[in-house]
């Protein structure tokens, strides 16, 4: 065997607990049938390669990838990978196998990664959420309501003090969370550190000021050792949570981010800039979903997930089963925090919530800062449609008592 033979599909196969499952979609590419392609895929990702070498034994065999059900008109299939082809801690060796070469083999057409189940020693051995929903929710003392956010919006370009200011008029308009957006890191127009020390000064008076609890989330994306000592600041200088990019740092940057974390104890919210290069596409790519799964157990505290009604691409049937993803019980795991962000306003809430659900945290930037009458009043108007929609009552109904509201729905409308 090795080749890519007729052993890497076995319908009567019962996949075993410890086993790694994925759900795949395949397409065959012209003169190859389909039952050829999932021996390519189940090959190629396991034990096989294009022909049979001298060098495989029968214990070897054992080990093979199995593509255990398919449906040939869908396009579907479901592959077991026995749990001896892992190192259970490592997740860019898992990704090497299950989603490596086989995006590039001629043998396709089309070939999507649409789901994983990941077994205990995975999801054990990397822990997950530290803080989760709830721990969040106790953070922000913010029982019943989805938490509201804001990028400091332009993404990049203000100046440090400017910064700050733009946050405490969000906090003290009514916002839970704010956050860096994905490409504001340490440039010499807003340093890290002293972005970190301003901005914590700004949430500690906006605390004060409304008596609820505020979060500022600075983005360390960088090489990991900086990472590492971006996080650090932000716990000598008395923040709670951080930023990352995950996509762009890449899984193993995120390992070793997530055992430091596990000393520092800070609340991990997960931005997925450039997820779009691989889960996008109709033709080859990884889907939202599967990446979604692998960054909860990499400690995604709060993760983008698309708001289906605002700018970026994901509709409903997929943002809602990211979502339940995130919530499922998986070996104890703590359930991630949706966040829907991009292209959101006041006049979307009300939709939004009720596709999502309240567990989610809403986020908008443009959505804010563009209100006609700045900042703070955009924040008030995100806060009075998130009452409005706790509270059952239509947006319009409640703008008609609540100007800076009405003013955002003169401007965006609603969804
Ligand atoms: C939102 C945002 C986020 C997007 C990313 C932006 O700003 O800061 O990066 O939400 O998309 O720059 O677009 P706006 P996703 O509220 O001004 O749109 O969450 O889907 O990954
Ligand atoms: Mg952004």
């Amino acid at each position: 065997m090795t080749g890519y033979t007729s052993n890497f599909i076995d319908r009567s196969y019962k996949p075993s607990k410890n086993d790694i499952i994925t759900t795949v979609e395949v397409s065959p590419a012209k003169n190859v049938d389909f039952k050829t392609a999932l021996q390519n895929v189940a090959g190629e990702s396991s034990v096989g390669t294009w022909t049979k070498v001298k060098t495989t034994t029968k214990r070897i065999e054992k080990m093979a990838a199995k593509v255990f059900w398919y449906d040939k008109k869908k396009g579907l299939a479901k592959i077991a990978y026995p749990n001896i082809l892992f190192e259970a801690d490592n997740i860019p060796q898992i990704m090497s196998s299950i989603a490596g070469n086989i995006f590039g083999m001629k043998t396709l057409k089309k070939l999507i990664l649409l789901d994983i189940d990941f077994p205990k020693n995975v999801v054990k051995s990397h822990g997950g959420p530290l803080f989760g929903i709830r721990g969040v929710r106790k953070i922000l003392k913010v029982k019943n309501r989805p938490l509201v956010g804001s990028i400091i919006k332009p993404k990049i370009g203000l100046r440090t003090k400017q910064h700050a200011k733009v946050a405490y008029d969000a906090w003290t308009g009514g916002l839970d969370i704010i956050k860096d957006d994905e490409n504001l890191s340490d440039q010499k127009f807003n340093p890290f550190k002293d972005r970190v020390i301003e901005t914590l000064a700004m949430r500690d008076k906006a605390e004060q000021e409304t008596g609820e609890k505020k979060v500022y989330m600075a983005n360390i994306t960088a090489n990991i050792d900086e990472m590492i000592e971006r996080a650090e600041f932000i716990k000598k200088n008395g923040g709670r949570y951080f930023m990352v990019d995950v996509v762009t740092v890449g899984f193993s940057a995120l390992e070793e981010l997530q055992q430091e974390n596990k000393k520092l104890k800070l609340v991990a919210h997960a931005h997925r800039a450039m997820h779009a290069a691989t889960t996008r596409s109709k033709d080859f790519g990884i889907s939202m979903l599967s990446l979604a799964k692998i960054y909860r157990i990499l400690g995604a505290d709060q993760l983008h997930v698309g708001t289906v009604v605002g700018k970026m691409e994901g509709g409903k049937k997929e943002v809602t089963s990211i979502e339940r993803a995130l919530r499922e019980n998986s070996h104890g795991m703590k359930k991630t925090f949706p966040v829907a962000s991009g292209g959101l306003y006041p006049g979307a809430v009300q939709k939004m919530v009720k596709i999502m659900g309240k567990d989610i945290i809403i986020q908008a930037g443009g959505g804010v800062h563009g209100h006609p009458n700045g900042t703070f009043e955009g924040a008030k108007a995100l806060r009075q449609a998130v009452e409005a929609t706790m509270k059952g009552i239509p947006l319009k109904k409640y703008a008609k008592k609540h100007s800076e509201l009405a003013k955002a729905i003169k401007k965006w409308g609603t969804a």
